[in-house]
């Protein structure tokens, strides 16, 4: 099995991309839909086809990545059915299997921090992605979205303790930088949940937390129920994302085309210039027809635009437009690439610009 695991500063997220290394269909668990540009970039790179993508449960303090990967990958979405919505492909029950290739995920029900948890377990039973139902040396709180106390004990002795003791568990959030653990240690050392502790001490514990409600839960939960999707974003099978344009992915993850592609495209795209104004006036010039907006201004100005235009940013040489390029993708534009090189490779080849002076070696 192909294993890569990735973290998400913000949120202190970790998504797990699983892989059959013969057929390269891949799994991603927990996708960050602000990083999905990295996560793309990791599955182009490893030769991988994103096949299905998993949430563990409606996560109450990031947006998902999984609509936006779908609308540009075509995968299909997976949640519990329990969670009740329209946006998934896969509706899982628990003991259903999530086949990739030659590979096989099972699902576990592990109501408890939300009614509607479910932990992945790999078939040879050496990996569990347990959410938030087990952290390392904790759990998922239980006071918000259906939360059990009773029910997640429950959960976790029946459903994650029960597997052999050298399972290898993933949570889906580590807040003190630890990466996994194993059902021996959880069982040995979680202050909350050992096999010392008993059922009435967890809910005690759980009931004394009196902890500060995650800071963007009141736009993820509505968001997650939509696959991580704003509320004027449409899901779609990703016939047409990164195919509008020859769009190739820097190691950072940007979405870039060629100046001699855009060359032969300037009609068919919307040319967005980030420079400041004396630049687009200076010895380089810009391009024809494109639109000035600082990148200060972007955020505020793209939200007149169709999330299905077809948008080219540039710059000097194609460092802001790269940011600007993955912000725009972030906002849920899905056909968005930055000009590599910007304005320097553009001149150098010679390609025309207006308002400049003589051409600038770069
Ligand atoms: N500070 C974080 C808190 C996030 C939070 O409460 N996370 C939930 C999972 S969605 C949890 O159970 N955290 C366990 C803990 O903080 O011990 C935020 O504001 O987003
Ligand atoms: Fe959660």
């Amino acid at each position: 099995m192909i294993f890569r695991q990735m973290f998400d500063r913000e949120s202190s997220t970790y998504s797990y991309l699983l892989a059959c290394p013969r057929t390269r269909d891949a799994v991603l668990i927990d996708p960050v839909r602000e990083l999905v540009g990295r996560d793309l970039t990791v599955i182009r790179e490893l030769g991988l086809k994103l096949a299905i993508v998993l949430d563990t449960h409606v996560h109450a303090d990031h947006l998902s990545g999984a609509g936006l990967l779908r609308n540009r990958t075509g995968c299909k979405i997976g949640l519990a059915a329990s969670a009740g919505t329209t946006t998934a492909d896969l509706q899982l029950q628990h003991g259903d299997a999530v086949r990739f290739g030659w590979q096989a995920i099972e699902v576990r029900a592990t109501p408890g921090h939300t009614a509607t948890c479910l932990t992945f377990v790999t078939a040879d039973l050496q990996r569990a992605f347990t959410g938030d139902t087990v952290l390392i040396r904790g759990c998922g709180r239980t006071d918000f979205q259906s939360g059990d106390a009773r029910a997640l004990y429950r959960s976790v002795r029946d459903q994650v303790f029960s597997l052999p003791d050298d399972t290898t568990l993933f949570p889906a959030h580590d807040y003190q930088g630890r990466t996994c653990t194993t059902v021996r240690e959880e069982r040995a050392w979680n202050p909350r949940l050992a096999d010392a502790r008993s059922e009435d001490a967890f809910v005690a514990i759980m009931a004394g937390l009196n902890l500060a409600y995650p800071k963007r839960m009141d736009e993820a939960v509505p968001a997650n129920l939509r696959a991580g999707l704003l509320e004027d974003e449409q899901l779609d099978d990703g016939a047409s994302a990164d195919r509008w344009a020859p769009v190739t992915r820097s190691a950072s993850g940007t979405p870039e085309v060629h100046a001699g592609w855009l060359a032969t495209a300037l009609d068919a795209v919307r040319l967005v210039d980030v420079r400041d104004e004396d630049e687009r006036v200076g010895p380089l010039g810009h391009i024809a027809g494109s639109e000035h907006v600082p990148l200060t201004t972007l955020r505020a100005r793209s939200s007149a635009w169709e999330r299905d235009d077809k948008l080219v940013v540039v710059c000097r040489s194609g460092g802001r437009s790269a940011s600007a390029a993955r912000e725009l993708e972030s906002l849920g534009f899905s056909c968005v690439a930055s000009l590599a090189g910007g304005m320097l490779r553009w001149s150098a080849l010679g390609l025309p610009s207006a308002g400049g002076s003589a051409a600038v070696q770069g």
